[in-house]
């Protein structure tokens, strides 16, 4: 009889009445207590089932739950403990405050936590902001976290995020503590994890998109902080939601980017007729730093179903992407491997159905004109209301600063703040009437609401100054760039100017109009930061990979460099032609001769 078919009283009795164990001693060992307590249990068990000692047999032999010795390191590591269990671990380094082994600088950056040695015996955290909205209450939080327990600023970063540094390994218990009570989360922001997922700043205000992806873009980021299969990826992943409005997301730079389409009227694909309405063209397998942009899948995916396309395209990327060479893990290397077709109909066997094909001949949607006509002030489709977009130097920002914004938009706004994948801001909801205070406010603040056709598109990744991969110091460099050229000449166009520290790519030079890649220098026998200068990268409907117009200059010789290249431009294009048009329609040997001269 089993235990659930007595009455309570009785199945208490029996589960706690024991067989007492036939030994007392081991070896000559008397038992301890603990043994005893042990053993009496465990034959109890057998007199349960009527067996006794004697019908035990040997366990079989079976290979271990193999951790093959063939695995890779991140591999190994992750098989060993998965990373979202260390946080044991973690409290124990905090504890004595010592940094991590290598094993665990890579587990713990599935808490966001980024060990910053050899720059530094302290963590950077990265959180995960999705669609980067980030309420009043969250920024005073960070800003006050930032001052107490980091170094008292903070970056936007590229994928429209907060990175903070120089927490002290006992203080990462109650920054995690902190920043999880206002509701952010630093879960899975680095490693082998789905990254902050990307949406239009202006998403749910721009009177122009066909579709608010926000809604989308939360329930992707809560289904995935809920699923651990979702925490073991071969590699990084992007995604990227735009729902087709003026502000775009970069989305084809993504391993995932949706981007939505209106059908005005009812079109054949093939047998099927596709009805009017908003659908998403699905991109896959972009990594700029790869040189490669993601590919139109040729499917329409409806709204109601982009969340779980998304994840059915994830998890067939989890089962099939490359675990043993971390240089071909990305989807766009299985994509190399594969078809597009072939991703398709996996993603489609996950599914249990087949997805909507695009018609042959369907125009692409077509992209903002300008990639960074976010800054400034612009009408919402709510009558009355304005978002207005601001620059932040290279995405650094001050816990004061933070704080400050936090005020405006409460003041002002709604009490929320968006981030750019610019590393910029644009404060939402600000009515008519509280224009002219928000931008005298911003301007105070050291930031600008003013379109800069030279500082609106500057971007730059951290830089040497915190990263072991980088050549130079980007963010600073960029600055300066910015100052040098500002006095030299005046654009009457915007100029993407994209500074990346190592080929990496973080802050995705290839798609720049000049893009920057970081390198050393030997000039006079003396080691100087320097940059490989491309031109011409564009993404959306200007989508290009930039191609490289010289290489190993100086960051001092760069200034003139620039002010030349940019006043050749100016000084040679054709009407209205834009830097990426002129520089296109020019070869290589070309543009290094005219911008030589
Ligand atoms: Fe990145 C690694 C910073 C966006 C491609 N990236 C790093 C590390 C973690 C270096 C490291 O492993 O120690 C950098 C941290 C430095 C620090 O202390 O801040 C770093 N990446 C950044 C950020 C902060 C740059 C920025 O200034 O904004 C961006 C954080 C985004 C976020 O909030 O999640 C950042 N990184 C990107 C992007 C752009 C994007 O994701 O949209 C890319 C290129 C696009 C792409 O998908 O390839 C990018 N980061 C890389 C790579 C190369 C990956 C590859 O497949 O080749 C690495 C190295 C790696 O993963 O092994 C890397
Ligand atoms: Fe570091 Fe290179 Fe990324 Fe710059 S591009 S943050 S140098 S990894």
């Amino acid at each position: 009889m089993s235990i659930e078919a007595l009455s309570p009283a009785a199945a208490l009795a029996k589960q706690t009445m024991t067989t007492p164990s036939p030994f007392d001693s081991i070896q000559g060992e008397k038992l301890t207590h603990e043994q005893t307590a042990y053993l009496d249990g465990f034959f109890s068990g057998l007199r349960e089932r009527g067996l006794t000692f004697g019908n035990l047999a040997p366990n079989p032999v079976t290979a271990a739950p193999a951790i093959s010795t063939d695995l890779i390191f991140e591999e190994r590591v992750k098989h060993e403990l998965h990373p979202l269990d260390s946080y044991p671990l973690l409290l124990e380094h905090a504890a004595a405050n010592k940094a991590p082994d290598k094993e665990n600088i890579y587990r713990f950056k599935w808490h966001g936590l980024f060990f910053l040695t050899p720059a530094s015996e302290k963590f950077m955290c990265r959180l995960k902001i999705p669609g980067g909205v980030i309420k009043s209450y969250q920024l005073r939080e960070v800003a006050k976290v930032s001052q107490e327990l980091t170094s008292g600023y903070m970056q936007i970063t590229t994928r429209a995020n907060l990175q903070l540094r120089l927490i002290e390994p006992k203080n990462t218990p109650e920054f995690l503590r902190r920043i999880q009570s206002v509701g952010l989360s630093s879960k899975g922001a680095g490693a082998d994890n789905i990254r902050n997922i990307t949406a239009n700043p202006t998403a749910g205000i721009d009177p122009h998109e066909l579709i608010d992806t926000l809604p989308m873009c939360q329930e992707l980021a809560q289904i995935i902080i809920n699923d651990r299969a979702l925490h073991d990826l071969p590699r990084k992943f992007n995604i990227a939601l735009d729902g087709g409005g003026v502000i775009g997301t970069v989305e084809d730079t993504n391993d995932l980017g949706l981007k939505a389409i209106k059908i005005e009227a009812p079109i054949k694909s093939g047998e099927t007729e596709i009805p009017a309405g908003v659908y998403f063209r699905m991109k896959a397998g972009g990594a700029t730093g790869h040189q490669t942009f993601a590919n139109d899948m040729g499917v329409l995916v409806k709204p109601e179903e982009a969340v779980k396309v998304i994840l059915a395209a994830t998890r067939v990327y989890i089962a099939n992407g490359n675990r043993g060479d971390r240089k071909k893990a990305r989807l766009k290397h299985l994509l190399d491997k594969w078809t597009l077709e072939q991703y398709r109909d996996e993603i489609e066997k996950l599914l249990g159905y087949k997805l909507l094909r695009a018609p042959e001949g369907l125009v692409p949607p077509k992209s903002a004109e300008f990639p960074h006509s976010h800054v400034g002030v612009y009408a919402q489709k709510q009558r009355g209301l304005n978002y207005i977009g601001v620059t932040v130097p290279v995405g650094n920002i001050t816990s004061k600063q933070m704080t400050r914004l936090a005020e405006i938009s409460d003041l002002y706004g709604s009490g929320e703040v968006r981030l750019t994948v610019w590393q910029n801001v644009i404060i939402p909801n600000v009515p008519d009437a509280y224009v002219e205070t928000v931008k005298k406010a911003v301007v105070k603040l050291g930031f600008d609401w003013k379109q800069s056709h030279l500082r609106s598109g500057l971007i730059a990744c951290t830089g040497n100054s915190y990263c072991k991969f980088a050549s130079s110091n980007t963010k600073g460099h960029a600055l300066e760039l910015a100052n040098y050229l500002e006095k030299k000449l005046e654009l009457d166009q915007p100029i993407n100017i994209h500074l990346t520290g190592c080929p990496n790519s973080c802050a995705q030079h290839y798609m720049g109009d000049i893009g920057l890649l970081g390198t050393k220098v030997k000039v006079s026998g003396e080691t100087l930061e320097g940059y490989h200068v491309c031109v011409g990268g564009g993404f959306g409907d200007r989508q290009a990979v930039g191609r490289q117009v010289f290489s190993g200059v100086s960051f001092e010789q760069l200034k003139p460099t620039l002010e030349k290249m940019l006043t050749v431009y100016l000084k040679k294009r054709n009407a209205g032609e834009t830097f990426q048009q002129f520089t296109t329609r020019h070869d290589l040997n070309t543009l290094q001769t005219i911008f030589s001269e």
